[in-house]
């Protein structure tokens, strides 16, 4: 079971919606994981509006498909996310970060419903993901395991230790996003530890790798679509992406990693993307 968005126009308004979600998610705390939130909501839109099979009436059904979201600071764009999909109620949204809540700053399985792995330690999601994928594949189901790693993450070496493993034990079922928004926490990708062609980094270690643009729901489903008929290898998937994409006081500001902004900058910001949210309405027709 999934919600099923058949049009890019379809998805491009479940993106704009979890972004106007997300906003108001971190606007109730007063502070938060902003840049890297707003940069990955369209993939969001994609698996969960297209591509993943999930059950929110039953969170933990073993042939769903998993998704690790290894940058785990990004957990308030998930939580829009699964709530948009039933996993909760939209009025939780409100409880980010609340002490005891079932909304941590970071991804915890054990406290929200849908999540599917415990993350904030980067790098760690990706082993995560290879035990859920090989898990999957002894126990015969025929699910499926998105990882979505930041391209700042990817300075950990156990991510690279994974994708030999990935590649060796041929784990077709696991498909990782990388976030290739060329920001971190301290600044620019570039200067903090140039990571290079991350495309033919993981061709060379064996991944199939495609590379698309990261706000791009529609391309973004596809290249998921594309990488299932794959049975040979693990998936990489570069997202070409803005960090704050979409956000006016995060997008294009260097510190946007986590930000305390005003009441004054939050109206601003999901004023706009309400115009955003209503012009996607309207290309739908
Ligand atoms: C092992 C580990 N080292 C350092 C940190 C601190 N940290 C949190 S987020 C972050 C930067 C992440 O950048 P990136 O992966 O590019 O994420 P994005 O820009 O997409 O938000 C760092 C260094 C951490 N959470 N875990």
């Amino acid at each position: 079971m999934h919600i099923t968005m058949t049009t890019d126009s379809q998805l491009q308004v479940m993106a704009e919606e979890m972004r106007l979600k997300t906003l108001r998610e971190l606007g109730c705390f007063g502070s938060g994981h902003i840049g890297g939130a707003m940069s990955i909501i369209e993939t969001l839109a994609a698996l969960y509006g297209a591509v993943m099979r999930y059950d929110p009436d039953n969170p933990g059904w073993d042939r769903r498909d998993r998704l690790v979201m290894s940058k785990g600071h990004a957990g308030p764009a998930l939580y829009a996310a699964l709530s948009m999909c039933g996993f909760f109620p939209e009025e939780t949204l409100s409880e980010l970060n609340v002490p005891g809540g079932s909304l941590p700053s970071h991804c915890d399985m054990n406290r929200t419903p849908g999540v599917d792995m415990t993350t904030g330690s980067l790098g760690q999601g990706m082993s995560t993901a290879i035990g859920l994928a090989l898990g999957s594949r002894m126990n015969g189901w025929d699910s499926k395991t998105y990882l979505i790693l930041g391209d700042g993450e990817c300075d950990e070496g156990q991510v690279w230790e994974g994708a030999i493993f990935a590649r060796h034990y041929k784990l077709s079922n696991l498909v990782a996003f990388i976030d290739r928004n060329m920001q971190q926490l301290d600044g620019y990708v570039d200067k903090v530890m140039d990571t290079g062609d991350m495309a033919a980094k993981f061709s060379a270690f064996g991944w199939s790798v495609q590379t698309v643009d990261g706000h791009d729901p529609g391309a973004i489903r596809d290249a998921a679509q594309k990488a299932a008929e794959n049975s040979q290898s693990p998936t990489a998937i570069i997202l070409k992406t803005v960090k704050g994409y979409g956000c006016n006081f995060a997008e294009g500001v260097e510190y946007n990693h986590h930000m305390s902004f005003t009441k004054e900058q939050m109206d601003s910001a999901v004023a706009e993307v309400r115009a955003r949210l209503s012009a996607a309405r309207a290309a739908c027709g």
